[in-house]
């Protein structure tokens, strides 16, 4: 299999940390493309991309992208089933807080880190603050809701970690960082599971500094 993907990148990094947590990693043709030079936008990655966004997996004659599938396409592959359950109700979870945090959760939270901290990082100019408000007020709406659901249960399914929880902490890293913004000590639950996530062997092999390492 090979993977086009990029440091830095919260999508990316939930498919590397999957990779990682399968045992995976290691066998995979990993190419990183400089995203800021553009090198994405390439030939090579629109002919298995035509969005030529990362994280891109070519597996035999599937080209896949968008993350939450590939990670799933990954697990299934490896019959990772104490990850990836597949009984009805657990595949219908994670599908769910998979589409939830597209749509509500990662998408506040991702509005206002690009505000905060990636337009730094990518030399796009200083953080909005109106927006960083706006995306802010919206971002506690559906953090209430993860901090309510992990009020009971250590990791979003329940007592294990499952590919749910890679998905909807993909941002954790960044988050966490201190000019975020992101009022992660008015959520204790959230703020422990995050420090969960962040202790596995997975996740921490493919926190940014350690991919940047990686790439050098
Ligand atoms: N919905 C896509 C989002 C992919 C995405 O937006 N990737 C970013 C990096 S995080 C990218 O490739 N950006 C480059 C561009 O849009 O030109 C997924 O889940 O994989």
């Amino acid at each position: 299999m090979k993977l086009y993907t990029s440091n830095f990148s919260p999508n990316c990094r939930r498919v590397e940390a999957v990779l990682h947590h399968l045992g995976l990693h290691g066998s995979v043709d990993i190419r990183r493309p400089n995203m800021v030079a553009g090198e994405h936008r390439s030939d090579e990655i629109r002919a298995v991309n035509p969005n030529m966004k990362l994280p891109t997996l070519v597996a035999g004659d599937m080209n896949l992208w968008e993350a939450n599938p590939i990670m799933i396409y990954l697990c299934d592959r490896a019959g990772a089933e104490e990850f990836c359950p597949t009984d009805l109700k657990s595949r219908f979870e994670i599908l769910r807080w998979m589409s939830w945090e597209v749509q509500h959760y990662n998408r506040e939270l991702v509005d206002i880190l690009w505000e905060t901290v990636l337009k730094g990082m990518f030399g796009a100019g200083a953080p909005d603050q109106d927006k960083v408000d706006v995306a802010l007020e919206n971002y506690c709406r559906f953090a209430q809701v993860l901090e309510d659901r992990l009020g009971a249960r250590d990791f979003v399914l329940g007592d294990r970690v499952t590919v749910a929880d890679f998905a909807v902490g993909a941002s954790s890293g960044l988050a966490m960082l201190p000019g975020a913004q992101v009022p992660l000590d008015d959520y204790p639950n959230i703020k422990a599971w995050y420090l969960r996530l962040e202790s596995l062997p997975a996740w921490a092999k493919t926190a940014p500094e350690n991919m940047a390492e990686a790439a050098a």
